[in-house]
Parts: C-alpha cells; structure tokens; sequence
C-alpha cells in the first residue's frame, strides 16, 4: 500500500553536516520525495510536534534540542511517498535509544545520548498513518507537496497581508 511519511532531520544531523548521508541511506528506500523545506521550529511548532510527550520527564529537553537551542534553529522536513513509506524509513532510522539502535541505522551510526539525556537520534520519522497524517499536515501546506495525499478544501482570504520581495 501506498504511505506518505513526515522525516525530519533534526539539527544535530544539520550542525553534523549528515544531511547528504542520511539522504543516501534513505534513497535505499527507493521511495519518492514529494515534499522538502528548511523550518526555524518555533516553540509552539516544537510543543504541537511533540503533544504526546508533554508529561514525559525529558521534554523540555526535547523541546529545546529540536528548537535547534543546542546546535542550530533549523530542520529539514521532508514528506517520502510510497510502497510500505512508514515501516520503510523507520526501519533504517533505527530504534528511538541511539544506543540500542541497529549500528548501521542511522540512529545508530550517527546518534548519541548527551550527558543530559538528550536522546540526539538525528532523525524523525512518522510511526504509523495516524501519526504521520496528524505530523505531515501539522508542518506542510496542502500546496508544498507535489502530489494529492490527503482531501483538502479551499479557504478564501478577504485581506491577507504577506511579505514580497521588495
Ligand atoms: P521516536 O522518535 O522513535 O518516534 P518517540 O516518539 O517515543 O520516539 O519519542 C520522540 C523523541 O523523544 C525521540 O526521538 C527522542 C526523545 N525520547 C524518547 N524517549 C526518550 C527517553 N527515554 N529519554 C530521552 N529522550 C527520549
Ligand atoms: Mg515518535
């Protein structure tokens, strides 16, 4: 069955320069990239991202880390598209634990625990359909992804005011 999937790669892979090796491992994947932008996460972006984890003992530290507050503001959010997307790409990401992740996963290869117990696993990407629909609609604009994966509708604007080029 057809999947979209939301990957991130959080800042540590983009202050670690990993961004070319992690396409890499996930172009073994032979899916389609249908959608990409680089996003400052905003802390309210960070909290709606993380919601489920609000009670967690570690989430403030998890807000902060994918803010980018310990290595750089920015991520790189893409959408994949196809066969089996989901169990796909979390299968070469590797376990949430960088530590117990498969060594050559991406986690495992490129994440570290930090002496605050950060988990810094380099990458996201969605667990299931639900969360992937709730996560890909969350960061992207029906209009950012080159093909149709979920209904949309149309929404007129009577006076928006936008930034142009000057
Ligand atoms: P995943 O990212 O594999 O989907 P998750 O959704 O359970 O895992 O957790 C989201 C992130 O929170 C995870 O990538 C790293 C962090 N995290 C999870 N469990 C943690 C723990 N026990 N200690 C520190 N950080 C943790
Ligand atoms: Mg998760």
């Amino acid at each position: 069955m057809n999947q979209q999937t939301l990957i991130l790669i959080k800042p540590d892979g983009l202050k670690k320069s990993l961004t070319g090796n992690v396409l890499t491992r996930l172009s073994e994947t032979k899916l389609d990239i249908v959608a990409t932008k680089i996003v400052k996460v905003s802390r309210k972006l960070a909290e709606e991202h993380y919601s489920a984890l609000r009670d967690k003992p570690f989430y403030e530290e998890l807000i902060k880390y994918i803010m980018g507050d310990y290595h750089k503001h920015k991520v790189m959010a893409m959408v994949y598209y196809g066969e089996s997307a989901i169990d796909k790409v979390r299968e070469i990401c590797g376990a949430t634990n960088p530590e117990e992740a498969d060594p050559v996963s991406i986690r495992g290869a490129y994440g570290r625990i930090t002496t605050k117990g950060v988990y810094e696993n380099v990458i996201h990407a969605s667990r299931n359909s639900e969360e992937a629909e709730r996560e890909i609609k969350l960061w992207f604009e029906p209009d950012e992804i080159i093909v149709d994966i979920y209904p949309t509708g149309i929404l007129e604007l009577k006076s928006v005011k936008k930034r142009i080029w000057a």
